[in-house]
C-alpha cells in the first residue's frame, strides 16, 4: 500500500493568440479578425471512493493538462485545453512544496467527490483583433499562450475510519474484522499475516461503520520496528480504537502497556476514545486465567474510563456488545467534533506566476 507519493504537475499552455485579417470580397480594409488562444487545461486532484490506495493511480512522476488550441480568423477562439484530474482516495491531504521545502497544505480530500486545483491552465494569448486602435488599424501582433503553474505535489493518504482495531500480531485483529464487518481478510497462525490496512463496512440501521485493522504493532513500532508507523498514521483519523489483546499471551498483563505506550508515543493517537478487547476468551487456558486478569484490568480501566470486553472473534462471544458500545462511543466521538470545530485549517490558493 502506498502512503505517499510526490508528483509534479502542469497546468496546460494557453493557445496562441492569432494574426488574420478579414479578406472578402466587396470589403476591402475588412479589419484584423484573429481571435484569441484557448485558456489551457488545469490539474485537478479529486477524491474517489473507489480508490483505497495511491499506488492505484500509477507510476506516472508528471501530470500536464492538455494545451489551449491557437485562435482563429473570424475572430474565432481556439478551444480550450482539457483538465486533467488525478483520482485519489478519500482521505488524502494535497499540499505542495514550497521553495523553501516546507508543505503548504492545499486541501484535506475528506469526502467522496471533493476536488482540489493544483496547477492552472495558462490563460491564451490574445489576437490581433484585440490590439487594432484608432491609430493602428490593422495590427500584426498577437501574444503567446502563457504557460501553466508549474507544482511540485505531495500526495499523503490518512484513512478516515471510524474504529481502528490494533494490537499485537495474532491476536485476533482480521478474526475480529470479519467477524463484526463484511471485509474478508486473511487469518492465519503466525504474526504479521496482515501487511497493510485493511477495511471493512459494519452494517447498522443508520449508516455504515467504516472499521480498519492495521498490521501487528510490536514494541518500538512507534520507531518504525516490525511493519512500524508506517501504519499508524492511519489511526490518526479514526474516532475509536479498539486495543485487541490476545487472552492465550502468557503476558497479556504487560501487553495492554506494552500496545499503551506506542500507541500513546505516536503523535495524536493518546487522546483518542478506546476500549479494550481481551480475545480467545473460548480456550480452556484463557478462561482459567480470567479470574486473574480481570482483577488486573478492572481498577485499572474503570479508573481511567476506557471499557473492557472479554471476547471471542471466533465464536462470537460478546462481541455483539463490543460491536454495540463502540457503535455508542463513536456517535459520541462525532458530537464532540461538531461542539468543537476543528482547528482552522488554513488554506493556501497562490496565485499562479504572471
Ligand atoms: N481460539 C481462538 N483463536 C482465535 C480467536 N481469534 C483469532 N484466533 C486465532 O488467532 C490466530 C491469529 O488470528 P488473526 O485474526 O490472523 O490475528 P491478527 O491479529 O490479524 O494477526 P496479524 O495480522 O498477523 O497481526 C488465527 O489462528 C486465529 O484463528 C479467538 O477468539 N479464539
Ligand atoms: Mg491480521
Amino acid at each position: 500500500m502506498i502512503h505517499k507519493r510526490e508528483i509534479m504537475v502542469g497546468g496546460g499552455c494557453g493557445g496562441d493568440g492569432c494574426v488574420s485579417f478579414r479578406r472578402e470580397k466587396y470589403i476591402p480594409f475588412g479589419g484584423p479578425d484573429g481571435g484569441d488562444g484557448g485558456d489551457g487545461g488545469s490539474v485537478i486532484v479529486m477524491a474517489s471512493p473507489n480508490m483505497v490506495d495511491l499506488g492505484l493511480m500509477g507510476w506516472k512522476k508528471e501530470f500536464v493538462a492538455g494545451k489551449g488550441q491557437r485562435g482563429g480568423g473570424w475572430r474565432k477562439r481556439g478551444k480550450r485545453g482539457e483538465d486533467l484530474i488525478i483520482s485519489v482516495p478519500v482521505g488524502t491531504m494535497v499540499s505542495a512544496k514550497a521553495d523553501s521545502g516546507g508543505e503548504i497544505l492545499l486541501a484535506d480530500l475528506s469526502t467522496p467527490g471533493q476536488k482540489v486545483l493544483v496547477a492552472k491552465g495558462g490563460r491564451g494569448g490574445l489576437g490581433n483583433a484585440r490590439f487594432a486602435t484608432a491609430v493602428n488599424q490593422a495590427p500584426e501582433i498577437a501574444s503567446k499562450g502563457a504557460s501553466g503553474e508549474e507544482r511540485h505535489i505531495v500526495l499523503e493518504l490518512k484513512l478516515i475510519t471510524d474504529i481502528c482495531i490494533v494490537g499485537h500480531p495474532n491476536s485476533g485483529k482480521s478474526t475480529l474484522l470479519s467477524a463484526i464487518s463484511r471485509a474478508k481478510p486473511e487469518i492465519a497462525d503466525y504474526p504479521f499475516t496482515t501487511r497493510q490496512p485493511i477495511l471493512g463496512a459494519m452494517p447498522d440501521d443508520r449508516r455504515d461503520f467504516i472499521v480498519a485493522e492495521i498490521p501487528g504493532l510490536v514494541e518500538g513500532a512507534h520507531l518504525g520496528k516490525g511493519l512500524g508507523n508506517e501504519f499508524l498514521r492511519h489511526a490518526e483519523r479514526t474516532k475509536l480504537l479498539i486495543y485487541l489483546l490476545d487472552g492465550s499471551s502468557p503476558t497479556v498483563i504487560d501487553d495492554i502497556g506494552t500496545l499503551d505506550k506506542e500507541i500513546a508515543l505516536y503523535k495524536g493517537l493518546s487522546h483518542k476514545p478506546k476500549i479494550v478487547a481481551v480475545n480467545k476468551i473460548d480456550l480452556p487456558e484463557v478462561q482459567a486465567r480470567l479470574p486473574e486478569v480481570k482483577q488486573c484490568f478492572a481498577p485499572i480501566l474503570s479508573g481511567l474510563g476506557v471499557p473492557v470486553f472479554y471476547i471471542s472473534a471466533v465464536s462470537g462471544q460478546a462481541v455483539l456488545e463490543l460491536v454495540g458500545k463502540a457503535k455508542g462511543m463513536v456517535d459520541q466521538a462525532s458530537q464532540d467534533e461538531e461542539i468543537i470545530p476543528k482547528a482552522q485549517i488554513k488554506v493556501f490558493r497562490p496565485k499562479p506566476r504572471k
